[in-house]
C-alpha cells in the first residue's frame, strides 16, 4: 500500500492551463489510464489521466485553478496498483519521496517548411504518441491569408482536442485534408504560397528526421506526454472558432450518441459541457421535452421553422419597427398547432388541386324548400350536408380517396368519416361527422351545427377531431371563388367549395341562369392520378346536379 501523488505531466510550453472538470472524486477507485481532471488552454483541451489504479485518497486541485507540470494532481492509494502500461514516466514513489510524475519530456518541436518565395508546405506536427487523430474542424479555406501561427485545423483524439497552427504565413493555396480525415505526425496539411517574410523553421515530416529549429518564432508543434494529451506550444491569442466547450471525452460522447453538443448549454465552469449535460439533453429528446434543431426543421413546431433541414436560406429577419409602429401577440395554441400541421402537411404532400363547377341549381331549391317544410324542427339542412353525402357517395365510387399511404402501402378505409373545417374565433378547427354514410341529411345537418358550435366555444374533444378519412372545407358562406386547400394528413384528398352564384350556362339551344358552386378538389399525386381527381369532380357534380344518384 502506497499513497502517491499524481502530478501534471509535461504539457508543454503552457506555463499555466485551468482546471474546468473534476473527473473523479475522493473514494473513487481509478484504473490506470484513466482520466482525472480536464484542463484547458485557449487551444486546446485535454485530460490528465492517472499513471496508476488505485483509490483517490485526496484531491489537490479545484475548478478554476491554475495548474503547470509538476503540480499535484491528487494522491492515490495505489494498493496493489500497475501502472499504465504506456506510462514513460518513472515508477511512482511514496509521497515522502520524490513526487511521481507522469511527464515524459516534451517531443522535439517540428515545424514546417523553409522561408521560400514559391510554395511552402506545412506539415502535420509532432502531436505526440496520438495516432490516427481526427481532423473536426477546419478553420481556412483556399484564399485566405494565413498568418504566422494561426490555427488551421483542430484535431481531436479521446483525449484531447487541440488546434494545429500555421509555420508560416503566405496564402493558403491548397488545404489536404477535410473533415473527418485521420492525420499523423508528419502528414502533408497545407500548401502556402506567397509566404515572404514567415519565419518558419526547416519542415520535417515524420520521416525526415527532426531539423534543429533555429528561429525564435518558429511554430513549435504541439507536444505530447506518454498518455496525456498533447498540446500546442504556439503562443495563445485565438478562439476555437465556434466549437463546443467541452472536453474530448465528452465531444466523443455526444458524437456517438448523435447529441449536437453546439445546442447544448454548458453547466461547467465557464459554461462548459459536462456528460451530464449530454446525458440531460439526451433524457430531454427522448421525453419529447425538447428537439435538436434537426428535428425541429424536419417538423417545425410552428411556421418559425427555419427551414435549414429543406436547405433553404434563412427566413427573412426585418424590423418591421423600422418602418412604423407595431404590435406583437403571440400566436394562440390552436394556431400554433394548426400552423405546424398545415406546413408539414404543405411540404411533404405532392399536392395538386383540381377545380370544377357543379350546377346546384335543382338541389339548392330543394334545399330552400325543404327548410320551409321543416321550418318547426328547428334544424336547418345546409349545403354542406349534402356535400358531404355527395362526398361520401364519390369516395365510395373511388376509394382510394379515402385511403391513406402507410410506407409502400395503401389502407383502404371501409368508413367513412368526413370532416369538416370550421372557422372559430380561436383558429381553424376541423371536426369530424363520423360514419357520414350511415346518415340522412337532418342527423347531418343537426350533427355538423353541434360540432360546429362547440368548435367555436372550444368544446370540441380530442374524439370529436379525430378519425376523419377525407376534408370538406367550405367557404361558401363567405365568399370567392376557388382555392387550394391544404390536405389533412394522413388524409390523402380535400375538397374546398366556394360561393355557389348565378351563371349563364349554355344547354345547346341558349344560355340558362344556373346556380353554380365552385369546387377544387386538392389531391396527394403520390396516390391519385389526374385523370382519377377529375373523374371524381364530375362525378360528385353529377349528384350535386341530381341528388338521385346518391341512391344508384
Ligand atoms: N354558396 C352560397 N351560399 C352558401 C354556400 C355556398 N357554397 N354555403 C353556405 N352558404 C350560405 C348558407 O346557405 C347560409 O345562408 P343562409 O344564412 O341564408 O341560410 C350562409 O351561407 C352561411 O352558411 P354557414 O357557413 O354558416 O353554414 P355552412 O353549413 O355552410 O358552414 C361551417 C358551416 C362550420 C363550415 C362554416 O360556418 C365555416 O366555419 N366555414 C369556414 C370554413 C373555413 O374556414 N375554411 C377554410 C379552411 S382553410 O383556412
Amino acid at each position: 500500500m502506497a499513497n502517491m501523488e499524481i502530478q501534471v505531466p509535461d504539457i508543454g510550453d503552457f506555463d499555466e492551463v485551468t482546471v474546468i472538470e473534476l473527473m473523479v472524486k475522493v473514494g473513487d477507485t481509478v484504473k490506470a489510464d484513466q482520466s482525472l481532471i480536464t484542463v484547458e488552454s485557449d487551444k486546446a483541451s485535454m485530460e490528465i489521466p492517472s499513471s496508476h489504479a488505485g483509490v483517490v485518497k485526496e484531491l489537490k486541485v479545484k475548478l478554476g485553478d491554475k495548474v503547470k507540470q509538476g503540480s499535484i494532481v491528487l494522491v492515490l492509494d495505489a494498493a496493489g496498483a500497475a501502472s499504465a502500461s504506456n506510462q514513460a514516466a518513472a515508477p511512482a514513489l511514496p509521497v515522502q519521496d520524490a513526487p511521481v510524475s507522469v511527464a515524459t519530456s516534451p517531443a522535439p518541436s517540428v515545424a514546417a517548411a523553409p522561408v521560400a518565395s514559391g510554395p511552402v508546405q506545412v506539415f502535420v506536427p509532432d502531436i505526440g504518441d496520438f495516432k490516427d487523430v481526427v481532423v473536426i474542424e477546419v478553420m481556412v479555406k483556399p484564399g485566405d491569408a494565413i498568418k504566422l501561427e494561426q490555427s488551421l485545423v483542430t484535431v481531436e483524439s479521446d483525449k484531447a482536442s487541440m488546434e494545429i497552427p500555421s509555420s508560416a504565413a503566405g496564402v493558403l493555396k491548397e488545404l489536404k485534408v477535410k473533415l473527418g480525415d485521420k492525420v499523423n505526425i508528419g502528414d502533408l496539411l497545407a500548401v502556402l504560397e506567397g509566404a515572404a517574410g514567415a519565419v518558419a523553421a526547416p519542415a520535417t515530416p515524420a520521416a525526415a528526421p527532426a531539423a534543429p529549429v533555429a528561429a525564435a518564432a518558429t511554430v513549435a508543434a504541439p507536444v505530447a506526454t506518454a498518455a496525456v494529451a498533447a498540446a500546442p506550444a504556439h503562443a495563445p491569442g485565438g478562439t476555437t472558432l465556434g466549437l463546443p466547450h467541452a472536453s474530448p471525452s465528452v465531444r466523443k460522447f455526444a458524437r456517438e450518441l448523435g447529441v449536437p453538443l453546439e445546442e447544448l448549454k454548458g453547466s461547467g465552469t465557464k459554461g462548459r459541457i459536462t456528460q451530464d449535460d449530454v446525458q440531460a439533453f439526451t433524457k430531454a429528446v427522448m421525453s419529447g421535452a425538447t428537439q435538436t434543431k434537426a428535428q425541429a426543421a424536419k417538423a417545425p413546431a410552428s411556421s418559425g421553422g427555419d427551414g435549414a433541414a429543406l436547405g433553404l436560406i434563412p427566413w427573412p429577419k426585418v424590423d418591421f419597427a423600422k418602418f412604423g409602429p407595431i404590435e406583437r401577440k403571440e400566436l394562440g395554441r390552436i394556431k400554433k398547432i394548426s400552423g405546424a400541421n398545415l406546413l408539414r402537411n404543405a411540404i411533404m404532400i405532392p399536392a395538386v388541386t383540381n377545380h370544377d363547377d357543379c350546377d346546384i341549381t335543382d338541389l339548392e331549391a330543394f334545399r330552400v324548400s325543404t327548410n320551409k317544410e321543416n321550418e318547426k324542427s328547428g334544424i336547418k339542412v345546409t349545403m354542406l350536408a349534402f356535400l358531404i353525402k355527395a362526398c361520401v357517395s364519390a369516395l365510395k365510387k373511388f376509394p382510394e380517396f379515402n385511403s391513406s399511404l402507410d410506407g409502400d402501402a395503401l389502407v383502404y378505409k371501409n368508413y367513412w368519416h368526413i370532416g369538416f373545417a370550421a372557422d372559430t374565433p380561436n383558429g381553424l378547427m376541423v371536426p369530424v361527422l363520423k360514419d357520414a354514410d350511415k346518415k340522412g341529411i337532418f342527423q347531418i345537418s343537426q350533427e355538423m351545427g353541434e360540432l360546429a358550435k362547440k368548435a367555436r366555444d372550444g368544446k370540441l374533444s380530442p374524439a370529436e377531431m379525430s378519425g376523419a378519412t377525407f376534408t370538406i372545407s367550405s367557404l361558401g358562406g363567405i365568399g370567392g371563388r376557388y382555392f387550394t386547400p391544404i390536405i389533412n394528413a394522413p388524409e390523402v384528398a380535400i375538397l374546398g367549395v366556394c360561393k355557389s352564384q348565378m351563371e349563364p350556362v349554355w344547354d345547346g339551344k341558349a344560355f340558362q341562369p344556373r346556380l353554380m358552386l365552385p369546387l377544387s378538389l386538392t389531391w396527394d399525386h403520390r396516390v391519385i392520378d389526374g385523370a382519377a381527381a377529375a373523374r371524381f369532380n364530375a362525378y360528385l357534380g353529377q349528384i350535386l346536379g341530381d341528388f338521385r344518384r346518391v341512391l344508384l
